[in-house]
């Protein structure tokens, strides 16, 4: 490698063209090499050849720490045609934000970004806002936070829009770089803003993703005054997981696999068979979703 490398953070991709923070502080849109193997996303440390003038390319994407995956279905390639998708690169943890009702709280989603967070070795934080909203959900949020934290995910409940809301989930993050995941409006740019300033989507960022919309089209990196980072993702719909075995979603499920031991059956399914113990332990509605989700994996 010659001189003219330098190493650079990806802080967003759009249109074939990369905003990349040199470790001068300066931002650069860079254009990728040919030759790279896959496509750079946000967090992704790369090496990058500067030319002449404000150009800049990718050459190297360094081995990522760990991954945020999941499987996309493509369009374009006929409806059984999935592709796996890497969202976010190098976060520590991968805040999942949920809202109490509008749009309303699903564990099934929460749950499959729980188990791809977990394979992709990042930690777990669930936020749920909307505090204000509480009495439109279908579940109490307290019931919720005490199943996640049952099985280690520290969660809060929290009106994002409000100076307490933030400094709550400020602390729940701490210095890390965490990666913001959930659907779309239930809060998570108002909570990015909120925890980075407010005003710090501009130079390279800006130029590649024409910010400023009400929803999020593009993965963005901002950092934080604690001297973390935010990875503010689109909102999404669906989220498959990739790569993921029943063995994986046994070790997300801790508690179930823990109770399973002690049913009466070793094949037990946990639908209601006599001397269940997981049925006994778990919550019914976690059941429900680990059952899903087990169900989603063994189909063809
Ligand atoms: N009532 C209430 N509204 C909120 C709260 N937090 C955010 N909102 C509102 O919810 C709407 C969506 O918020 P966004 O921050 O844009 O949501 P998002 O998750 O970034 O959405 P996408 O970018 O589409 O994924 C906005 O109108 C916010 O003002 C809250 O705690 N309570
Ligand atoms: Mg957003
Ligand atoms: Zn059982």
């Amino acid at each position: 490698m010659n001189a003219t490398h330098v190493p650079g953070l990806v802080l967003a991709v759009g249109g074939g063209l990369v905003a990349v923070r040199l470790q001068s502080g300066e931002e650069r849109i860079a254009k990728l090499a040919g030759r790279l193997d896959r496509r750079p996303v946000v967090g992704d440390r790369v090496e990058l050849l500067l030319e002449a003038e404000e150009g800049a390319r990718i050459d190297v994407i360094e081995p990522r720490r760990t991954e945020l995956r999941r499987q996309r279905r493509m369009q374009s390639e006929g409806e059984r045609a999935m592709r796996e998708q890497v969202l976010a690169a190098n976060a520590d943890c991968v805040m999942i934000v949920a809202s109490i009702a509008d749009p309303p709280l699903r564990r099934g989603l929460i749950d499959r970004i729980l188990v791809a967070a977990w394979m992709g070795g990042m930690e777990v934080c669930l936020v749920i806002t909307k505090q204000d909203l509480a009495d439109r959900g279908d579940e109490p949020p307290a019931v919720v936070l005490a199943d996640y934290a049952a099985i280690g995910v520290r969660g809060v409940l929290v009106d994002v829009r409000t100076p307490a809301g933030t400094a709550t989930v400020r602390e729940l993050i701490g210095t890390r770089v965490v990666a913001v995941i959930g659907h779309s409006g239930v809060g998570k740019s108002t909570l990015v803003n909120a925890l980075t300033g407010g005003s710090q989507v501009t130079g390279a960022i800006h130029e590649l993703s024409g910010r400023g919309r009400h929803t999020t089209s593009t993965a963005v990196w901002l950092d934080t005054p604690e001297g973390g980072a935010l990875i503010d993702l689109p909102g999404i719909r669906s989220f498959s997981l990739a790569g993921v075995t029943a063995a994986d979603l046994a070790d997300a499920f801790g508690d179930i696999a823990d109770a399973a031991a002690q049913c009466r059956f070793n094949d037990c399914r946990h639908v209601g068979e006599a001397g269940c113990a997981v049925i006994e332990a778990v919550d019914p509605i976690r059941v429900a979703s680990y059952r899903k989700l087990l169900a989603e994996l063994t189909q063809d």
